[in-house]
């Protein structure tokens, strides 16, 4: 009777053990998912936010805005250039408006996408 037992608790731990192995193959599937570079290559990651045009150099494709804080990106109030995606989009950037704008982080830096 005892070896029986002995034998069954460890039939039981065998399988847990299989089903801990199986769930941990799952969870990394599912972190594979999650990777930030495959999400990115896939979509850029956009963020918006508002503020005032502090400097326009439309020759070189910059603005310089004085921002409120981005909390998507846990970024205070500041004063930073960014780059411009499309000339269009110096007909809404001029010295002294403020704008509510969405942007990228591209390879060469902060990249705005959109102004409105
Ligand atoms: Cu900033």
């Amino acid at each position: 009777m005892k070896k029986l037992l002995v034998s069954s608790l460890t039939i039981i731990l065998s399988f847990s053990a299989t089903s801990i192995l199986a769930e941990q193959k799952m969870n990394h599937d599912e972190m594979k998912k999650m990777d930030p570079k495959v999400e990115t290559s896939d979509q850029p990651n956009s963020h918006s936010a508002i503020g005032t045009v502090t400097k326009v150099d439309a020759s070189l494709k910059k603005v310089t805005l004085a921002h409120a804080p981005v909390e998507s990106l846990n970024w205070p109030a500041m004063t930073m250039g960014f780059s411009v995606q499309d000339d269009k989009l110096f007909n809404k950037l001029k010295v002294g408006e403020t704008v509510d704008f969405e942007f990228i982080k591209a390879e060469q830096g902060y990249v705005i996408t959109c102004v409105k």
